[in-house]
């Protein structure tokens, strides 16, 4: 059994709820040794990690890991969160009574640390003295070395951040135990797994993963579910899983921040990363903020909106990440960075690393290169030729600090003022390249309605997009209903509101399947159009379903579109829309408690697109 007291006093831990909370998880799961982790320990742990082979080297300053095969996502199935109170029940956050589950998560838990070290990890999800700071506090407990690496990366690690709470009993408790992973029945009727947020305890308990969002507690299960119920019940501030980046007009000396949410496989992270093209790189500065997290609050002093990014890093998906489609994440994860990579493939001899879509073609020599799996590339069974390098969840895990357009102010603790809120999901059709909406009701609408083609044809009715609200689908943490109202209370209290809007970058030709816009860098016109329609120097052309850029206000200097396909981006298609209107109705009527302003909104967009023949 660990000395408990001994291992918290030598690392100057004095915060008596933190001890008592780390004596009782240490005694439950029997962890041999405990230590406490400060960001000044990542060196010492890196070397650790590599003389137990636990990483490997990936060049200089960067390093790779491997995970077990059967645990290489988030398991949505297996994700739960749980309070005391039925109510708290939604349609899409798996709410269980806590009563319940902290049992069966606890019987998993129970001496399944033994003969391992526990390591403490103090952090802060929001940069230090954020107004939301009494939110950001916790404290993660692991039995897995490179979570705690990840955990370096991806948070503000440190004895300090907990030992001078103003509430010391204020911080999350969350407690994540790998388990026994090749007995764990991953995916099967028997799956052992469980991913527990009791949020009206402010506990997280992850049991069975040591990958991302079942491992990194930080991130989503504090930085998001817990987030949003924290900001839900105190009334103070929603937690998105959003973007967030600033706009500099260099002319002009205005500064624009835009924040949003994209499903999966929409583009989210090639956005926030984005530089501008070089037709306007004269003109024009982007700043990147975050890629996956944005928490929001309407600030009493000047009636703005503010969003801070609450991480301190990036783990972002490897997989079609090149010179093209995001350069600045390269440079981000280059020689020096500290980076650590997951589930690319990598070379034994080189120590370099690969991953489908990094250049048009895989390395030509084999020698030395194994798949994700560590399979010899020159080895593999005759039919997995074909089969991917890397994971197509593969990931590189970096600080903001490394992303080369990272904003000067990004660890300001008042955050930034948002101008625009956005949304967008990768579909084919009905949606063009941007339309904006001014209505408050009207934007929480689209964000309830936001969706994204399924990613199997399959899966579907033709037509029927996947509904994600707000991209929060997988990290709803209460009601729908309440979701909304809230939204409509934060947002609406603000004295200058933001704009919202819905943007595609995704539009194909009918006929044959091409890309109708040219999408990356490019992407940042429709945004500059809509700064300058809230700016009133444009005025769009009002739609059933939001303005969108007349002919001649985007500016399209150096894009290669034609004017048919511009055509097409640039309007509605009406009967498609008619048709959407329908889903949309049944997508809403799940959700019990829907706010009046919601389903009015609803209507007047159905109303319009009546009208429009
Ligand atoms: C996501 O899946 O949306 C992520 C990665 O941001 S993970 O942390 O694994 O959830
Ligand atoms: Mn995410």
């Amino acid at each position: 059994m660990a000395d408990v007291q001994a291992a918290l006093g030598g690392a100057g831990l004095r915060n008596v709820h933190v001890r008592e909370y780390v004596r009782h998880w240490a005694e439950l799961t029997g962890a041999e040794r405990i230590e406490v982790i400060s960001a000044s320990d990542d060196a010492r742990l890196i070397g650790e990690a590599l003389a137990e082979r636990e990483i490997l080297p990936a060049g200089e300053g960067r390093y790779y890991s491997r995970s077990y095969v059967k645990d290489t996502a988030r398991s949505e199935e297996r994700t739960i969160v749980a309070t005391s109170n039925p109510a708290d029940k939604g349609v899409y956050n798996n709410w269980r009574p806590a009563g319940e589950m902290r049992p069966l998560v606890e019987e998993r838990m129970r001496g399944a640390s033994a003969g391992k070290t526990m390591y403490v990890v103090p952090y802060l999800m929001a940069p230090a003295g954020s107004p939301l700071e009494q939110y950001a506090a916790g404290v993660q407990l692991t039995d897995c070395r490179t979570v705690a690496l990840h955990m370096i990366r991806m948070a503000r690690v440190g004895v300090h951040y907990i030992d001078n709470l103003a509430d010391q009993n204020s911080f999350v408790r969350a407690v994540h135990v790998t388990g026994d992973l090749e007995k764990l029945g991953q995916g099967t009727p028997g799956d052992q797994r469980y991913f527990v947020t009791i949020a009206d305890e402010r506990t997280i308990v992850h049991f069975g993963s040591s990958y991302g969002g079942n491992a990194l507690l930080g991130k989503i299960a504090h930085g998001l579910r817990q987030a949003a119920y924290d900001g839900w019940a105190s009334g103070e501030f929603l937690a998105e899983q959003f973007m967030l980046i600033g706009i500099t007009d260099k002319l002009t000396g205005k500064r624009y921040h835009v924040c949003g949410g994209f499903p999966s496989a929409s583009g989210k992270t090639n956005l926030a990363m984005m530089l501008p093209p070089d037709a306007l790189a004269d003109r024009y500065r982007v700043d990147f903020y975050g890629d996956d997290i944005a928490w929001l609050r309407a600030d009493p002093d000047d009636g703005k909106i503010y969003a801070i990014n609450p991480e301190f890093g990036v783990f972002g998906v490897a997989k079609d990440t090149s010179e093209v489609t995001n350069p600045t994440a390269l440079a981000a994860v280059a020689p020096g960075t500290g980076t650590l990579f997951t589930n690319v493939a990598y070379n034994d001899l080189t120590h370099e690393v690969w991953w489908e879509g990094r250049t048009p073609a895989p390395p030509a020599d084999l020698a030395g290169w194994r798949d994700w799996t560590g399979t010899l590339i020159s080895e593999r069974p005759a039919e997995d030729t074909g089969a991917p390098w890397a994971h197509p969840n593969s990931r590189f895990t970096t600080t903001l600090a490394n992303v080369p357009n990272v904003a000067p102010d990004f660890d300001d603790p008042k955050g930034v003022p948002i101008d625009a809120i956005i949304f967008g999901g990768r579909t084919r059709d009905r949606e063009p390249l941007i339309r904006a909406i001014t209505d408050l009701a009207e934007g929480v609408y689209d964000g309830l309605t936001l969706g994204a083609e399924a990613t199997f044809a399959a899966e579907g009715v033709e037509g029927l997009l996947r509904y994600d609200p707000m991209s929060m689908r997988p990290f709803m943490a209460y009601p729908e209903g309440a979701y909304a109202a809230h939204w409509l209370r934060v947002i609406g209290s603000a004295a200058s509101q933001p704009i919202f809007a819905h943007v595609n970058w995704f539009q194909r030709d009918p006929e044959d399947g091409h890309y109708l816009w040219p999408g990356y860098r490019d992407n940042l016109r429709p945004l500059i159009w809509l700064l300058r329609l809230k700016e009133g120097e444009v005025r769009g052309r009002q739609t059933p379903v939001g303005i969108i850029p007349a002919k001649d206000e985007l500016d399209l200097d150096g894009v290669t579109a034609t004017p048919e396909e511009l055509k097409t981006i640039l309007s509605i298609d009406t009967p498609r829309w008619k048709q959407e209107i329908k889903h949309r109705e049944q997508h809403l009527e799940q959700f019990a408690g829907l706010p009046e302003e919601i389903w009015q909104a609803h209507r007047r967009v159905a109303a319009a697109l009546h009208r429009a023949d």
